[in-house]
Order: C-alpha cells, then sequence, then structure tokens
C-alpha cells in the first residue's frame, strides 16, 4: 500500500494528509464513537475530515473511481432508477466516475443524465435461479470485470448493493487502499453477537474477529478489490463442492477476507445506514441510507 501510495500521490498531497490526519485527530476527534482499528486503521465519521481537502487532493492525483452495481430480475425495476440518480448527486462529485451495471436485461436499465466526466457501462449477465448465487456470483463477476477492463481505467473500484439510496456526500474520503464497512445492526453489539459464519465445513467459518462488516459496500484500489473478490470466490466455489453454503453468502465470505487482510479504512455507518434502526445518536449524517425491502414480492418466484 505504501508503494501504491508512492505512484498516486505527489509530496504536497501527501504531507496535507499527514497533517489533516494529525490535526483532526488531535482536536476533533469524536468523543463516543471509536475512530481508528487496533491495527491503526481509520474509522470514517462526520466530523472527523476535512472533505476539502480530500477533494483537492483525490483531483491532484487525479483519481479515477469505477462503482459496480448488479440490478438482476427485479430489483432492476424496484431500486436501479433511485440508486443512480441519488449517486449523480452525491458520490464522488467532481471526479471520474463510470457506473459498471449488471443485469439481466440490459434493454430495462432507465436513462439517466450524468454531469461530465461521468458515464455508466451496461453489462449483461445471466440471472441464476437461486437468488444466493445472484449474491455470491456478483464476486466472479466483478472479479471478471476488473481484470478485462476496470484495471485499464481506473485506480478504485467500489461495489454496492443497488437496495439504497444515496441522501448526502459520499466523497472521496471514502476512497482508500482497501475499504470495508461497519453493518449498522452490529457496530454496537459486541462481538459474540457477530453473525459470522459458524460451520468449520465453510471457507467462511471463523469464530472471532474485529468487526461485523456489510457487504452492501467494499471497496479499494483494484488490486485490493479484485484479490478480495477473488479470495471470495474460491470460497463460495470450494463450499459448493462440499456442499455447504455460508450463512450470509457471500458476505459471510468478505468477513473472513477482512479477518485475515485487515482493510486499511473503515467506513463508519453514517455511509449505509438503516433508517428503522431506533437509536441514531451516533449517526450525524446518512449518506446513504437502505431502501424499504419487499421481501414477498422481490423473493419469491
Ligand atoms: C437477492 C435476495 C433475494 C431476492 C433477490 C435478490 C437479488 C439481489 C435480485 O433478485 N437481484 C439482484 O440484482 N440482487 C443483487 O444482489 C442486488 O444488487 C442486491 O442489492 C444484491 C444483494 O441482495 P440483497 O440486497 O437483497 O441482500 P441484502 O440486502 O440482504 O444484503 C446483504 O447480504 C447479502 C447476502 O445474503 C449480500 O452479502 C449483500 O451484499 C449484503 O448487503
Ligand atoms: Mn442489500
Amino acid at each position: 500500500s505504501a508503494i501504491y501510495l508512492w505512484r498516486f500521490g505527489s509530496i504536497k498531497s501527501r504531507i496535507l494528509t499527514v497533517c489533516q490526519h494529525f490535526f483532526f485527530i488531535s482536536f476533533r476527534a469524536r468523543p463516543l464513537v471509536q475512530t481508528f482499528t487496533s491495527w491503526k486503521a481509520p474509522i470514517i465519521w462526520e466530523e472527523m475530515f476535512d472533505s476539502i481537502l480530500y477533494d483537492q487532493g483525490h483531483t491532484d492525483k487525479n483519481s479515477s473511481v469505477a462503482l459496480t452495481v448488479f440490478a438482476v430480475g427485479r430489483y432492476l425495476d424496484a431500486y436501479l432508477k433511485t440508486f443512480l440518480t441519488s449517486a449523480e448527486q452525491h458520490f464522488m462529485l467532481g471526479l471520474p466516475v463510470t457506473y459498471y451495471v449488471f443485469t439481466d436485461s440490459p434493454e430495462k436499465v432507465p436513462n439517466i443524465t450524468l454531469a461530465s466526466r461521468r458515464n455508466i457501462n451496461i453489462v449483461q449477465v445471466e440471472k441464476h435461479t437461486r437468488w444466493q448465487d445472484i449474491s455470491m456470483m456478483r464476486m466472479r463477476t466483478i472479479s471478471e470485470t476488473i481484470e478485462s477492463e476496470i484495471r485499464h481505467k481506473f485506480h478504485y473500484v467500489f461495489c454496492f448493493d443497488v437496495d439504497q439510496e444515496f441522501k448526502g456526500r459520499f466523497g472521496s474520503e471514502a476512497l482508500g487502499d482497501s475499504v470495508a464497512l461497519l453493518h449498522a445492526h452490529y457496530y454496537k453489539l459486541p462481538k459474540a453477537q457477530f453473525t459470522y459464519d459458524r460451520n468449520p465445513k465453510s471457507k467462511a467459518f471463523m469464530e472471532t474477529g474485529d468487526f461485523y462488516y456489510h457487504a452492501a459496500i467494499f471497496g479499494g484500489l483494484w488490486q485490493n478489490v479484485k484479490h478480495l473478490v477473488d479470495a471470495c470466490y474460491l470460497g463460495i466455489i470450494e463450499d459448493k463442492l462440499n456442499n455447504v453454503e455460508a450463512l450470509w453468502h457471500d458476505e459471510s465470505h468478505l468477513n473472513k477476507y477482512f479477518w485475515i487482510h485487515k482493510p486499511s479504512k473503515l467506513l463508519s455507518p453514517e455511509y449505509c445506514w438503516d433508517q428503522s434502526i431506533w437509536d441514531k445518536r451516533d449517526i450525524l449524517i446518512t449518506r446513504l441510507v437502505w431502501a424499504p425491502k419487499h421481501y414477498e414480492t422481490l423473493r419469491s418466484g
């Protein structure tokens, strides 16, 4: 990771980043939430960073971002338009962004007006019959797309669930070498309640971990995301050969991966909030929220 920083950053922007971290960590650290992991990765909360400095740093570095999102079957009509239009209002504004939309019906992708230096690529994928496979097989498709396209054009890749809506700035402060998201339901709970896969027969099996990460958002430099999706996909395939399936599918494998390969940056649940959670005291801003689920209609048939 030090090597990537060296390649992408000017000396000025590196010094700026260090000063910025020092200032905000020393004087502005929030009292009630955890702002660093035991391995010293920052956990990004509102008021801990200066968005202008981050944006300037990434503009200087010419950072570019690919966003992957899957809208297969009924999830296209249900969620994609809101996801994309809200991303245009809040996601990495000012940086070049390309959306990679994976769907089984490309002709149904809504026509969205995009700001300059922002593009959309629609990629057709098959519709797996089991929804668990729709979710898990994303790992393989993302890997293939990084290999064939993203690696040649972008520094960063961020992978999103589609059933969510941007509500506030989701900016360059979220970019990092390897980025994981704290799950809104678990960030305050004791580890014993984390829903890791507990079946020793699964490759996702783990007894303990650091945090419970939410697979709805992960990202980083493409090299690291490639490594992540390949590892998760391998685990998923090996489980299939052994006739087991991890408790929370790809999310279980993601949690196993981030236990072994610590992320360099964590996003607080401000970056993916469930509005039905009652205790909002730590949440100073909602940058992205879960869209309402309609399980009966979406998961049947
Ligand atoms: C998924 C479940 C049940 C029925 C349909 C689908 C489905 C998902 C679908 O029909 N079409 C589709 O495109 N998807 C994609 O998979 C879509 O991008 C969606 O956001 C993603 C994950 O499915 P989702 O959002 O219903 O799962 P959640 O919100 O319960 O997500 C967590 O757990 C999942 C594993 O069970 C994943 O790890 C996900 O990343 C987690 O956020
Ligand atoms: Mn979801």
